[in-house]
């Protein structure tokens, strides 16, 4: 099979709450200085890379929304039209937003944190409404049908919310020929990783996603990737772009977020 589509994937330059190590989801915090920087490194790399992106989608969080627009200024490809949309928002983290990864940890045992990290479909506890954090309060959900603001997810309510939007927009792109760029979050990357890498319930919580780090996959008509020798396991078929050794260190530091000692 030939490449017919390119989708290239980034998730957003390291936040503030990155930084400080605390559970994120749908809170609209900004990128770190560093995370600034990879942004705009992102879009230095798809230039080396020779992509010409001909559309771009991001999330309703600036962190996503602010990587997009620097790593496509920084690749001199300011004029792609970004359309924005929280089904490509990161994960709702519950009852967990808000709080310190580590102390987490030190409250709830490894074992307990790491499923509600990284399981399959075990959601974290429901962040209540009354939760200054409930997305409930902001105006740029007003729209939506309140069955569809979440009090939590799994990797599988995420995956539920993300794919119509594929299906609907950016499948439709891609079968077009387009080179899409995805700017997203962790889990939302995760969430459509999954499917078209056809990574089963098991082998997705070991894949950790870098920030600022292109990831890109080369697509047939039918948008199965085709197979590159660049790949990192768990993936097959996505190669990110950069320095390797960076890349596994970048992972492995997400990885251990909730390490302690
Ligand atoms: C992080 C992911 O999301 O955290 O919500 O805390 O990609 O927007 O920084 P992001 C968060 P982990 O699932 O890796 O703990």
């Amino acid at each position: 099979m030939s490449k017919h589509a390119t989708l290239v994937f980034s998730r957003h330059g390291e936040s503030e709450w990155n930084v400080a190590n605390i559970f994120t989801g749908w809170v609209d915090v900004d990128l770190s200085e560093k995370g600034l920087g990879e942004a705009k490194g992102a879009g230095e790399l798809l230039k080396a890379e020779g992509l010409e992106i001909d559309v771009a989608y991001t999330s309703f969080l600036k962190r996503a929304i602010k990587t997009c627009n620097l790593a496509l200024e920084a690749a001199d490809q300011y004029y792609v039209p970004v359309n924005k949309t929280w089904r490509l928002n990161e994960r709702m983290y519950g009852g967990l937003t808000g709080l310190d990864k580590k102390e987490t940890v030190k409250k709830h045992g490894a074992d307990q944190v790491q499923i509600w990290r990284r399981s399959f479909d075990i959601p974290p506890p429901a962040l209540e409404k009354e939760n200054k954090y409930h997305p409930c309060h902001e105006a740029k959900y007003a729209d939506l049908d309140p069955k569809d603001l979440p009090d939590t997810e799994c990797l599988k309510d995420t995956i539920a919310r993300v794919m119509p939007y594929w299906e609907e927009t950016i499948a439709p792109a891609l079968k077009a020929g387009k080179t899409v760029f995805v700017a997203a979050h962790g889990n939302s990357i995760r969430a459509i990783v999954k499917m078209i890498e056809g990574l089963s319930d098991d082998v997705i919580p070991g894949l950790e996603i870098p920030t600022g780090t292109p990831l890109v996959y080369e697509l047939d008509k039918d948008l199965k990737p085709l197979p590159t020798s660049l790949a990192v396991e768990p993936l097959k078929f996505g190669r990110y772009l950069g320095d390797a050794e960076k890349i596994r260190a970048a992972a492995e530091a997400v990885k251990n977020q909730t390490k302690v000692g």
